[in-house]
């Protein structure tokens, strides 16, 4: 596989920008080397800077939902381009996608739009403290919920532990607020909740975790801990900025049916381009300013081509059978990487939610980020490099997700799938 162009290209990256990118994840670093620097997409499959093609199953991290350059979302943005690119003023379009939302997730009955899921969770958590005049957060070991200063915490030893900074410049007293338990641990949940109930102003929580590997709740779960909201005061904020129409038309929330006080979207409901929400029970919702005391605020927060690209995107998932299609693929593609492994004697555990799936080299269970920490790294690493050189754009890392769209189609699949089996012949050899 060729990389010269994209390696020549890190260089000079690097020169200017952080690690040569805008996001970590995108160096690679968690898999070796060079990320390569992509030109274009089409459908399910993206070209770099060397000429290479893969089948992409990041698919920028979730908003493609219906793949590269999809051209119901590019005549939508066009139409709003032409009228102007923003405005900073109150528009119709963004009138239509807080009715969508609502229309899609009863539990969002007021909804305010951001830039991304960091501003949603951030701005989401603020509402909550204000409203409970509670200061704790209780979230989970292994999900992610954007870089908010008080959520970027480090795991804790022991079971409900105290955030400890996760990053350098996170000061001591944001994290000190932040109450972590394992993932789809509703002991140690309530645990924590007897120890630090009336402080705690939000569980916060990925319906279905993705940024430790592919997570599903198990059953109980969340609605165990929408119980222990109902008991403590405390307010059920669900980040679905990576479910939100991924797993299920109304997210995590229809699929699981367990009604959050606040949910926070970003990714599918920009199509691509920058945008992210908040919104949720009405009485919390009218608390944010002009209409109540929370203030929140962005200079391009309901960006009208935005609105624009998500909204064509929202339509097309309306259509009956969508999700149906995106869970076969994915369930295909989780399936066939399992066959393949049993096949050639390699331990893997995988997951499919609607349109995301995920594996783990690991004979699994796999239920929380401790379980994820025990896969297999140097397989992962392997399996990873191989699928690249076949044309598999996978998650650069172990703890992602895997993301399909409605341009996956079945010779995608078997394309995948045969590419899979070449390289787990590979990684089988790996000790
Ligand atoms: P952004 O600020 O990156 O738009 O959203 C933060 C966020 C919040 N909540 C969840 C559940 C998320 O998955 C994310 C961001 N997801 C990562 C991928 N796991 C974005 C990729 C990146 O960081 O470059």
């Amino acid at each position: 596989m060729r990389t010269t162009r994209s390696r020549q290209l890190l260089a000079r990256a690097c020169k200017r920008i952080p690690g040569g990118v805008n996001s970590p994840v995108r160096a690679f670093r968690a898999v070796g080397g060079t990320p390569p620097f992509l030109v274009r997409g089409r459908g399910c499959r993206v070209f770099d800077a060397d000429g290479n093609e893969y089948v992409d199953y990041v698919g920028s991290w979730g908003p493609l939902v219906l793949g590269h350059a999809d051209r119901s979302v590019l005549r939508a943005a066009r139409a709003a381009m032409a009228n102007g690119t923003s405005f900073g003023a109150p528009t119709e379009i963004e009138v239509e996608m807080a009715e969508a939302i609502a229309r899609a997730m009863p539990a969002v009955e007021m909804v305010r739009m951001v830039s991304s899921g960091t501003e949603a969770t951030m701005s989401a958590l603020r509402l909550a403290r204000a409203v409970t005049g509670r200061e704790r957060v209780l979230k989970f070991d292994g999900c992610y919920h954007g870089h908010v200063d008080s959520l970027l915490v480090g795991a804790g030893s022991g079971v409900a532990t105290l955030g400890i900074p996760g990053s350098p410049g996170v000061p001591k007293a944001m994290t000190e607020l932040t109450v972590q338990v394992p993932y789809n641990d509703l002991g140690a949940t309530e645990a924590a909740v007897r120890r630090f109930g009336d402080e705690i102003a939000a569980i916060l929580v990925e319906p279905v975790a993705g940024n430790m590997g592919c997570v599903p709740p198990v059953p109980g779960f969340l609605e165990g801990l929408r119980a222990l909201c109902d008991r403590s005061g405390a307010l059920l904020l669900f980040d679905e900025v990576m479910t939100g129409f991924r797993v299920a038309r109304g997210g995590a929330q229809a699929l699981y049916g367990v009604k959050p006080d606040l949910s926070c979207l970003g990714k599918i409901v920009g199509g691509g381009f920058p945008a992210a929400a908040y919104g949720g029970r009405r009485d919390l919702m009218a608390r944010v300013a002009p209409a109540g005391d929370v203030y929140q605020a962005g200079t391009l927060s309901g960006n009208p081509v935005a609105m624009a690209a998500g909204l064509a995107t929202l339509a097309r998932l309306r259509e009956p059978g969508v999700y149906e299609q995106l869970g076969r693929v994915s369930k295909a593609v989780a399936d066939g990487l399992a066959e393949i492994a049993a096949r050639r004697g390699v331990e893997l555990t995988t997951a499919a939610v609607g349109g995301m799936f995920g594996f783990f080299f690991h004979p699994g269970p796999v239920q929380d980020f401790e379980d994820a920490k025990q896969s297999h790294a140097e397989r992962f690493r392997r399996f990873f490099a191989e699928m690249l050189a076949r044309g598999v754009y996978l998650a650069p890392s172990a703890y992602e997700a895997g993301f399909v769209s409605l341009a996956h189609r079945a010779k995608d699949v078997a394309f995948t799938l045969e590419a899979a089996d070449a390289a787990m012949k590979q990684v089988a050899r790996v000790g």
